[in-house]
């Protein structure tokens, strides 16, 4: 076995441009979700191919413990890999669920990892793509606990364990995570910080941003941003159905389509 590369320094920083892209994140596929699965192959074969790129900003999967511990997946990686092969382009960036997927998965099924943040450029502009997470800056338990995950000593070192022991250790970052930020965080504290989103946006050099995470989609335009965020997908619980995702108009202007 070769030397592990931590997920977090194995993500592209800087991609060719975009031509026509469909965007989307927080599938949240899972094993115990089978409608959601097949809602996705269904996208995947049905509207996926009327765009050139397909770009996934994390949250793909509800849970992913590395990329040698999810055989589970394989018929999610068979057909992502299809897309590829046709000649569209395909970029992964990890979300919190799934942040240790790495540059075994990107191979397999041909696409380009993603760090999170990046500024690719759509139809000439340029936009910052992120999972959005980043963002929760009030949520100070969490972003602890994304401080402990997200450092590439500490992925490195799950990813040499066993399966069965990286699940403990995920929870451990958590329990830590909180141990080190006690007290209740109020709901209303616990989402997007749009100031915090402007900063990002203004050191980047960018007006537009387009994200997922915390599943409440939609535009939200402010004075200096223009913020897109992407719905989850859920086909599993009871009487829901829902999916979406954000494309790009001729002139360069996003839409958001939700299901
Ligand atoms: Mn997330």
């Amino acid at each position: 076995m070769t030397e592990k590369t931590a997920p977090v320094l194995a993500g592209l920083r800087s991609v060719p441009p975009l031509t026509n892209p469909v965007i989307i994140s927080d599938v949240h596929l899972a094993a115990n979700k089978p409608k959601t699965i097949m809602a996705f192959l269904r996208f995947l074969k049905d509207v996926a191919p009327r765009y050139a790129e397909l770009v996934i900003l994390g949250d793909l999967f509800d849970y992913w413990m590395g990329d040698d511990a999810t055989p589970d997946a394989e018929p999610i990686i068979a057909t992502l890999k299809l897309y590829s092969a046709t000649g569209r382009r395909l970029l992964v960036m990890p979300g919190d669920r799934d942040l240790l997927i790495g540059p075994d998965f990107a191979r397999a099924c041909g696409a380009e990892l993603l760090s999170d943040p990046i500024v690719i450029s759509v139809k000439d502009v340029p936009v910052l793509f992120a999972h959005g997470d980043e963002w929760c800056v009030r949520h100070r338990p969490y972003q602890a606990w994304r401080r402990i995950t997200h450092s590439p000593a500490w992925q490195v070192s799950v990813l040499s364990k066993p399966v069965t022991e990286r699940v403990a250790m995920l929870q451990e970052a958590e329990d830590r995570a909180v141990a080190e930020n006690p007290g209740e965080v109020p709901p209303a504290e616990r989402g997007i910080i749009e100031s915090s989103v402007a900063e990002s946006a203004r050191a980047a050099g960018v007006e537009l941003v387009i994200h997922g995470h915390t599943h409440r989609p939609g535009a939200h335009v402010n004075a200096v941003i223009e913020r897109w965020e992407l719905p989850s997908w859920e086909f599993d619980r009871e009487g829901c159905a829902k999916s979406g995702w954000i494309t790009f108009r001729e002139g360069g202007r996003p839409q958001i389509q939700l299901l």
